[in-house]
């Protein structure tokens, strides 16, 4: 964690370098220089809770005066790394797309400072939050705009415990596009009927961009037509894994701030959906999944025990969402002979590469000159070869000597002898297929019949 100074850094030494006039208004915004998982901010004040851990982010950290939490956001433009090598120019809160979680208790008074640093006007809404009309955050409705240059401040109650996110209520289509969104945890005060305790807590959004390759900067006035699928502002290979140990019960907590929904699909286990932006669900009221489709707008807990060890992938099921930046104004080439082709195109393109033939997967492996600052497509190596994969879509390692607490990569799973697909050795026995009663399927042509010229 980086902040202006360290301030606000756990006990929270203020610095001789800062007017105590300013510091007595306006805690110090902390700033996020890396996009890597933060360990979990332990509370140093205030009721305790286990804190969550933010995929590829953080928790801000705040400033208790007088029994109010203060958090202090700043929107701003951002330079987020999406993926290793794929650097995008965003906007955000506090030097980062997303902006940090806030993490509170229920029944807990929140005071937050929001500064505008952004070249037009902006606001926060606290989406799921009861709170004073004039404190949701609505730009003309509950408050102005909060103009280039100015800090509003924010102060309620958190009332309900659950999953929320924050964003802006102010050109929402261009400043959400622009990565302009945070997560919102309320914490229950106490052992609450309906919300068990986890040893292990993530959570991410759901987002989506429009940037050419090669490009930095989205493309705003796209609506629906994204070609890059995140989690948290982050593609695959760049999602960091989420770690566990082997019997812990595993809390997923996901928003959509994207444009469509996700269908987000879990291997090897099953989980629960104990909770929406509405609240926690009743036990009664449960069953199990192990694809949660998530529309948009919508934020969505799931509760799952990690009791099968292994890498388990963790993905949206929309199988273009696991790709990154491609164009697919393609034709469809499989089956298609491009024997001769290659070489007279080469003529005309000197470094034309012929795609898809055999599928796409050769993509993966493809030395495909990439221009500079962009994702390859379906990337990520694993212990087997090329994983293929793209956008959202991470691993969830199981590990039974995984210490409580710890985080860390533990590499790739050791499978036990005997226990991963193998290639059959030797001749595989013809596959006996069911004689069929109908004529063969050359057999039918399908008759196309042109309507005729009617005169009526
Ligand atoms: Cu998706």
């Amino acid at each position: 964690m980086v902040s202006r100074r360290g301030f606000l850094q756990g006990a929270g030494v203020a610095s001789a370098a800062v007017s105590t006039v300013a510091m007595a208004a306006l805690p110090e915004p902390v700033i996020q220089t890396s996009a890597d998982t933060q360990p979990p901010l332990l509370p140093p004040n205030g009721r305790p809770y286990n804190p969550v851990v933010t995929l590829n982010g953080w928790t801000a950290p705040w400033r208790m005066k007088n029994g109010v939490k203060e958090f202090h956001l700043v929107a701003e433009p951002v330079v987020r790394e999406m993926a290793p090598g794929f650097k995008a120019h965003l906007w955000g809160y506090n030097g980062q797309s997303p902006g940090p979680t806030i993490e509170v208790v229920e029944g807990d008074r929140v005071r937050i400072f929001v500064t505008n640093k952004l070249p037009e006007v902006t606001s926060v809404h606290w989406h799921g939050q009861r709170l004073p009309n004039g404190m949701d955050g609505v730009t003309g409705l509950t408050q102005p705009a909060i103009p280039p240059g100015k800090t509003y401040v924010y102060e309620f109650v958190a009332r309900r415990p659950g999953t929320f996110m924050y964003h802006p209520h102010a050109d929402e289509m261009v400043q959400m596009a622009m990565g302009m969104m945070g997560f919102w945890i309320t914490h229950p005060k106490g052992r609450h009927p309906h919300i068990d305790p986890v040893e292990r807590d993530f959570c991410f959004l759901l987002n989506a961009y429009d940037i050419d390759p090669g490009a930095y900067t989205p493309k705003v006035m796209t609506m629906l037509d994204f070609n890059l699928w995140s989690w948290n502002s982050r593609i695959y290979p760049g999602i960091d894994p989420l770690v566990v140990r082997h019997g812990d019960r595993v809390r997923l907590r996901v928003g959509n701030l994207t444009m469509t929904n996700h269908p987000i699909h879990i291997h090897g286990h099953e989980f629960v959906m104990t909770g929406t932006d509405g609240g926690p669900v009743p036990k009664s009221a449960r069953w199990p999944e192990v694809t949660c489709d998530i529309a948009v707008g919508q934020m969505r807990q799931l509760d799952f025990l990690a009791d099968e060890v292994g890498d388990w992938a963790f993905h949206c099921h929309k199988s273009h969402h696991t790709m990154n930046a491609m164009g697919h104004g393609v034709p469809t080439m499989i089956g298609v002979d491009h024997t001769g082709l290659a070489g007279k195109i080469k003529k005309l393109i000197p470094d034309y590469m012929v795609m898809g033939e055999r599928g796409m997967k050769d993509m993966t492996e493809m030395e495909m000159p990439l221009p500079e600052n962009t994702a390859p497509m379906m990337t990520g190596e694993g212990p087997f070869g090329a994983v293929g994969m793209g956008g959202m879509f991470s691993v969830i390692k199981v590990r039974k000597d995984q210490k409580p607490g710890d985080y860390k990569d533990p590499g790739w799973f050791q499978h036990p002898p005997g226990t991963v697909a193998y290639e059959l050795q030797g001749e595989a026995p013809a596959p006996a297929r069911a004689a069929s009663p109908k004529p063969a399927a050359r057999d039918i042509e399908v008759q196309v019949r042109k309507p005729g010229q009617h005169s009526h």
